[in-house]
Order: structure tokens, then sequence, then C-alpha cells
């Protein structure tokens, strides 16, 4: 039974600093390009995300930053918003965590794993700052590894031996903030009992169609389930449901998950539970490759313990890295792009197309300057925009724009028109598959395959025959605007208004091209990437 409704969730970016093209490339993308062709599709999706507000990356940052934990998140919140809107993700909802919504979903599943019977009270030892009267996570710490005595090891791992390991096991642990000497000290924390889940796990998980390597990834980690702590000591987070439960905060992984759900009730609090407690459901997350445990294990388990039909992950088409010429993004190091700059030049469907030619879908890909313009070039401008000039401008000039009807078929022409279809329905199997960069290889595929028939055909040779050459040239236009509006929505949306459309491009079955359509006056869709621009922008 082919699902009802597809619920599809991008992981929930910290509020702490800009986002940028690898982040786009490896989750927001994707899901949008997904979301986007169901909906063509004429399928009931709710596409989610949102700004995770909690936990200790937010407040380190804030405090790096001089900020208060609330006023970095609304920096950051508006910020990564404004960059979605510019990029064109077409979330159906963006909302962010620290809604109070958010607050009472995320104490309702604390509260019914604690009654389950999943969650147990236990006292641990953590460090514990005499100097600022509170305990540092590990972030906050360093020290000397225990493995290899490095003495500026962090509190979770060693980035000199890779050891990893608990803040405790530090040697001469130290803050991070202001070199205060730190204490262990016994502090009550809640803990979910992630192991009590392993065979109903190993049960769920054996028939899940996910890629082989997130697959073996999230296998490995069921066998080493272990009971982990769920709350934390802090004053940023969202407050432990209890009496004497002063000062402790739900644990950021375990509130962040719970958003998708939060914010769908915002959205629309009759139909959130049709999406998320429904077997009819398909469930995408779309998450980066250091978030695949968080999706593939310890959500769906507590989604389990919850005991409510909620609907378990179907799918989970985890992205590898993108690189920025050969190197991690980061802004620490000025290794980044200036995103004002970016989009002062070149437009976002420029930036979609040559992600999603890119994506770092089997392994990490690299973003260059180079690859930019070459793509830009030879394939939108070249291929993709060359075609549909060409075609416009002819019917423009030469058959007095409109869109001719065609006389009797020929073998090639059907062939041509029957090559066009199978494209086309190679392309729905390769978003249908999450596969961006086998979608924009068939697309120029698409693309040649018409500028190759248009030289072969000749037009401009035999004006009789140029009406049916063109009628069957703007049939493939018009599947090309279908295929590619995933990827460039505004591209594929202005080339559907050069067909003569005058209602927005939504669908992806369609009725053949309407012969005796009038045409407006052609317009270039994409603009040549100059090497001077790229040379300004490297
Ligand atoms: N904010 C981690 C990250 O940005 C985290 C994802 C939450 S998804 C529920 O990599
Ligand atoms: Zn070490």
């Amino acid at each position: 039974m082919p699902p009802k409704r597809y619920l599809v969730t991008a992981a929930l970016p910290y509020a702490n600093g800009p986002l940028h093209f690898g982040h786009i490339a490896g989750c927001y993308l994707p899901a949008d390009c997904y979301s986007r062709f169901l909906r063509q599709n004429g399928e009931d999706v709710f596409f989610v995300s949102g700004s995770d507000e909690y936990g200790v990356a937010i407040t380190l940052s804030a405090e790096q930053a001089g900020r208060s934990p609330k006023e970095h998140v609304d920096h950051f919140h508006a910020i990564n918003k404004a960059f979605f809107e510019t990029l064109k993700i077409s979330f159906d909802h963006y909302s962010r965590t620290t809604i109070d919504i958010h607050t009472k979903t995320a104490q309702e599943f604390f509260t019914t794993l604690l009654n389950n019977g999943w969650v147990e009270e236990q006292m641990s030892d953590q460090l514990y700052s005499e100097a600022d009267g509170r305990f540092l996570a590990d972030r906050y710490v360093e020290g000397t590894c225990p493995k290899c005595g490095f003495d500026k090891a962090r509190g979770d791992e060693c980035t000199s031996c890779g050891a990893s390991y608990e803040a405790t096991d530090l040697k001469n642990p130290k803050s991070k903030l202001t070199g205060a000497p730190l204490n262990t000290k016994a502090t009550k924390h809640w803990f979910l009992r992630f192991d009590k889940f392993k065979d109903q796990l190993i049960q769920w998980i054996q028939d899940k169609p996910w890629k082989a390597n997130v697959k073996s990834f999230a296998k490995h980690y069921i066998d080493e389930l272990k009971p982990r702590a769920i709350t934390r000591d802090s004053n940023w987070g969202i407050p432990v449901p209890l009496d004497h439960a002063e000062g402790k905060v739900l644990y950021v992984w375990f509130d962040a998950p719970i958003g998708y759900i939060s914010m769908t009730k915002e959205w629309d609090e009759n139909r959130w539970s049709d999406f998320w407690q429904n077997s009819d459901t398909q469930l995408t997350h779309f998450v980066g490759k250091d978030n695949i445990p968080f999706h593939a294990i310890f959500f769906p388990a507590m989604l389990m313990g919850m005991d409510q039909n909620y609907k378990l992950v179907d799918d989970l088409p985890a992205n590898e890295f993108l690189q920025y010429e050969g190197k991690q993004f980061s802004k620490s190091a000025g290794h980044t792009i200036d995103l004002e700059r970016f989009f002062k030049q070149f437009t976002p469907d420029q930036i979609r197309y040559v992600l999603a030619a890119n994506a770092p879908e089997t392994q990490d890909a690299d973003f260059s300057w180079d690859d930019f313009q070459t793509r830009c070039n030879s394939e939108l401008v070249g291929k993709f925009g060359n075609f549909a000039n060409r075609s416009l401008v002819f019917i423009q000039r030469k058959l007095d724009a409109v869109i001719p009807a065609h006389g009797d078929l020929t073998p090639d022409d059907q062939d041509f028109l029957d090559r066009c279809r199978e494209l086309k329905e190679q392309i729905h199997a390769a978003y249908s598959g999450y596969s961006l960069r086998k979608a924009t290889q068939l697309i120029m595929e698409l693309a040649q395959i018409g500028n190759i028939y248009f030289d072969h055909k000749k037009p401009w040779k035999d004006l009789e025959g140029a009406k049916t050459t063109l009628y069957c040239c703007l049939q493939c236009l018009q599947d090309l605007a279908i295929a590619a509006a995933p990827i460039i929505p505004t591209s594929a949306g202005k080339l559907w208004a050069l067909l003569g459309y005058a209602t927005p491009l939504t669908t992806w079955n369609h009725d053949p091209i309407l012969a005796g359509q009038p045409l407006p006056t052609p317009e270039i869709l994409f603009a040549k990437v100059e090497d001077d621009q790229i040379q300004a922008a490297k």
C-alpha cells in the first residue's frame, strides 16, 4: 500500500551560527527537492524543520559572543530562517524549540517514559566548578588526556590521539572559560534505559531499506546500547518536570527530535496526529551523517517507549559531508563563502543546481569555484538554457510566436518523444530514491537530446517541417521544466511561463503542450558566470 501522506523532516540546525552551503547540500536541499517532488505528484506532504535552541552548543557559543542564550538564539534563528527563504527551501513550517508547545510536549515525553518504567534516577559524579558554582558540561572542560597525556584534551575526546571518554576521566580538569580547576561532585540525573530496547530495535531495523553504510552504522550502535542520561545541570533548557529537580533540564538530544512533533502541533493542532500517529504515513528524516544514531536508534526507542502508536522513521537518507575547495567549511578559520556577496552575484537556482549535481550522497563531495563556473556555464547555460532559447526564439521569429500544431510524426520525431518520456520516468525514479546527482545528470541528458534533435532536424531549412520539430522541442521543454522544478524552481517556473502557461507549474503529469497557444517574448533562463566573477569570489 502506498503511503497516504508524507512527513519529511530536516535536522534542526543549532541556532548558534550561520549555516553554510555544506549544511544545505547535505540535508536541506535534498529534503526540499524531495518535498517539492512529492507535492508535484499530488501527495499530501508536511515538511518541517526549525532551530535547535538548547544545549551546551548554544550556551557556550552565547557566552563566547557575550550574549544571553535567548539573545543568541533569537539572533541566529532569524538569520538562518532568512537564509532558507533566500534559498527557496519550501518548509511547510520552520519553527524553533523555545516555543511553549515544545516545552509541554518534551515534558510529556519525559513523564510518560518515566511512568512507563523506561527512565531511572541515578547519582553520578560530574565536574563541578567551585569558582562558578556550577557543573560544567564536557564542552566547557579541558584537561590532560587519560590515554596519551596531551594537555589540551577536550571534555569528551582527545584531538591528539582520538580517544573518547567521560569528562571525569580527564586528568587536571580545568574550566575552558576561566581556567579554574574542577572537582567532581555527585549529582542526580535521569537515565533512559536504551539498553532495554535492543531486541525491539534489532527486529524493527531488519527490513529498513536504508543505505548500507547508514544501516551498518545503526546496527553497530544497537549492540552497544547503554542507559544514557537524558538530563543535564544547566539553567538553559527545558526544566525536568518533577519536584526537587531545580537546575535540571532535559538533554538537548532528548528534546530536539521531539521538536519535529511539537512543531507539527504548532502548525496544525488537529492534523499533527494524522501525520505522527498513523501507519499510513511515510516518515523520512533528512540528516547529516553525524546525526544518524539519534535518528536511527535513540529517537525511535523514545517513540517506542511512549507506546502511543508513534510513527517510526521509514527512510533515513543520511548524506556525507560537503567540503569547500578540499577542506571543511570553517567560519573560525575564514574558510567559508560570504553569502551576502554570493547572492549579489549569483542566484539561488545556480547554487541549488550545483549543490544537487554534487550532492554528497555516497561519499564526501567538494564545492569548488571552478566546478561552480563550469556547471553553470556548460550545463545550465550551454545545455538547458541553450535548448530552451533556440527553440523559443525560433518560434518567435519564424512561426509567429505561436505553438505550432505538429504534422505527421516521422520515426525520428517519435523516437525523440519516446526518449523524453523515458528520461522523465527515470528522473522520477531518481527523486523517489533521493538521488539528486542522478536527477541532475538525467535532466542534462534530456536537455542534450533536445539540442541534438534540433541540430539533426535543421528546422531552419524547411519551415513546414519545422512546425513538427518545434512542437516536439516544446514538448521536451515542458518535460524539462517539470522535471527540473524540484531542483531549480525559479528557472523552471520561468520556463513554464515562457511555454505560455498563465498558472504556476505544480504538477508532474501534465497534458501535452498546447498547439495554438501564443508565446511571450523569450528571455534568457540562466546567466553566464564570468571569469572575473569567479576570481573575485575565490
Ligand atoms: N542540532 C545537531 C546538528 O545540528 C542537531 C540536530 C538536531 S535534529 C533533531 O548537527
Ligand atoms: Zn589523547
